[in-house]
This record gives C-alpha cells, sequence and structure tokens, in this order.
C-alpha cells in the first residue's frame, strides 16, 4: 500500500502549526498548565497518538450523562430547541412522507446550542479532566470549537455521510469527545474507528465516503472497531482518522460530541457555538480562554 504521511493538505498543516504558535504566544502564561497536563496525561496521549483513538471508561458521573439524556430526548418528544432537519422519507415515498412520525423522516435530530439549552453540558464541555487532555495533545491552550448532541434513529433512512467511513474536515487536527447518552451495545449505533488511519491513508481517500468492508480491505479487520460503552465513559478520538457512527438497528442512539482545536474549524458552514453570558462568567480562567470562540446568547 503506497501511504501518504499528511492526511491533510500541507496548506492545512502549516496553518495548523502557525495557528497553535499565536496561541502558544497569546496564552504564554499557561504553559506551566500545559505543560503539566501533558506529564500528567503521557500514557493517555501517547495511546491517542499511537491508535488515534482511546476509551476511558466512567469517565463522567453515569447519573448526569443518563439525565442530560433524558432531557434530550424529552425536548425531541416535544418539538423544543430542535436543529433544522432534512427530510430525508421525501425521495423514497413523495409527498406522503409528511404523514409518517418525524423518526421515520430524518436519520437523525439534533439539539439547537446546546450549552444554552442543555444547560448541563457547559460543566462536561469544561470539565477540568478534558482541557488538562486536549491541553496535553495540543500542547497549547485549547480551543472548543464545536458542540453538538444529536439522536440517531433506527429507521429505512439509508446511512447519512456521518454514518459512512470519512476523516473530518475542517482543520488539520481535532480531538474529539464523544459521550453516549446512555449505554450502547452492538446494533446500537455504535461510534466505530479505523485504529492508526490518522497516520496513514491511501490515495485518493480523500474522493469519497467509505464503507466497512473498504477500511477492512485497507486496514486490516483488526484495526477497524466498534466502540461499545456505557453512560459515563468518554471516548477521545482524533479525527483526521477515518470513523463514523454505524446506522443503529436495534436501538436509538443519543450522543454528545465536542470538538476541541488550536483555531476555528474553516471550510464549511457551521453554527456559531454558544453559551449564556452567566455560564461563562462562572468557568475558570484557563476555562474562559478554551471558550474564546464561544458567542455568548
Ligand atoms: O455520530 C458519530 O458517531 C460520528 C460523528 C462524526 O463523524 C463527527 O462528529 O465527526
Ligand atoms: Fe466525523
Amino acid at each position: 500500500m503506497t501511504t501518504a504521511i499528511c492526511h491533510q493538505t500541507e496548506t492545512d498543516l502549516k496553518k495548523f502549526f502557525a495557528d497553535r504558535a499565536a496561541r502558544t504566544l497569546r496564552y504564554l502564561d499557561d504553559a506551566p498548565a500545559v505543560h503539566a497536563s501533558s506529564v500528567r496525561h503521557l500514557a493517555a496521549i501517547t495511546r491517542l497518538r499511537d491508535d488515534g483513538a482511546i476509551a476511558l471508561p466512567g469517565f463522567f458521573p453515569r447519573e448526569t450523562i443518563l439525565h442530560i439524556g433524558q432531557t434530550v430526548d424529552a425536548m425531541i418528544a416535544d418539538g423544543r430547541h430542535l436543529a433544522p432537519m432534512k427530510d430525508r422519507a421525501r425521495k423514497t415515498v413523495g409527498a406522503e412522507s409528511e404523514r409518517l412520525p418525524l423518526r421515520d423522516r430524518v436519520s437523525s435530530i439534533g439539539v439547537e446550542d446546546p450549552l444554552v439549552n442543555v444547560p448541563p453540558i457547559v460543566e462536561l464541555a469544561f470539565d477540568q479532566q478534558v482541557l488538562e487532555l486536549a491541553s496535553a495533545y495540543f500542547l497549547t491552550t485549547p480551543m472548543l470549537s464545536y458542540v453538538k448532541v444529536r439522536k440517531s434513529f433506527v429507521n429505512a433512512i439509508p446511512a447519512s455521510p456521518t454514518q459512512h467511513f470519512h476523516v473530518d474536515i475542517g482543520t488539520f487536527s481535532i480531538f474529539k469527545v464523544l459521550i453516549y447518552l446512555h449505554d450502547v451495545a452492538p446494533g446500537g449505533g455504535p461510534f466505530c474507528y479505523v485504529l492508526g488511519s490518522h497516520r496513514r491513508k491511501f490515495p485518493q481517500w480523500e474522493t469519497k465516503r467509505h464503507t466497512r468492508d473498504e477500511m477492512i480491505a485497507v486496514y486490516g479487520a483488526d484495526r477497524v472497531v466498534q466502540f461499545h460503552a456505557r453512560a459515563g465513559d468518554a471516548i477521545v478520538v482524533e479525527s483526521a482518522g477515518f470513523h463514523g457512527g454505524e446506522k443503529p438497528v436495534t436501538s436509538d442512539r443519543g450522543i454528545l460530541i465536542v470538538n476541541y482545536t488550536v483555531h476555528p474549524e474553516y471550510g464549511f458552514d457551521y453554527p456559531p457555538v454558544r453559551m449564556r453570558g452567566s455560564d461563562c462568567e462562572r468557568l475558570s480562567p484557563f476555562a474562559r480562554r478554551v471558550a474564546d470562540h464561544i458567542q455568548t446568547a
């Protein structure tokens, strides 16, 4: 197999290095804390750099996560604070699709402004341990660049783009934290990752999204893993490696995903991350720097 070392363009790589350097200089006072984090979390970060994905069992309080899951389910049931969605059934069943329940018309539903509308998420997104790990990974003060909450449904809608194997565009390197909002077993739409694929690509890898079989053919079956986990576990990944959330077949899947980077993600449109001013004021000085790209609602 011919491999390319660089998973994105040299332009992305240089922008990453330049912006990380600028951020380090801007927040130079954080250097001792960032260094201490890199020492404290060396083992986990070494595994993350090697495999591209790690599971951290029992990372968050289980009750907090289950409660967030119930809150999100209630919001979806009531149609409150939901992100815009696409009716995917229209293509297959035509105008009749309007008679179907929402869960049969869309692949998934997202919550609008998760940090504003589900306040307990703020604690998780700015959790001290998470910020230390992200600092250790980037060796600078990280930036929270994106947060989403999604419920993916068991239905007849074909797999969506994020349910195929892909690499995240938007920056050279993303430290992505995935938190299931309930236990996820086989068939329950687990997150899948191709271990080591953040370090090793193949010609034309970027021209399309890939199937599981294609990933196995290139990387080997032992490298294509599903993350089954309990509510409270965290999965941390470098999303420059191939990944995707499997379409659930036995039960719907709820997830919270937070991206940390060294600069705002670029090259595509996404809604700005928003947070209540009062929540922002309660953050530690370090966390407030992590929040420097967030708008106050
Ligand atoms: O839903 C998932 O498990 C994966 C989502 C994803 O690809 C992403 O957030 O970049
Ligand atoms: Fe992705």
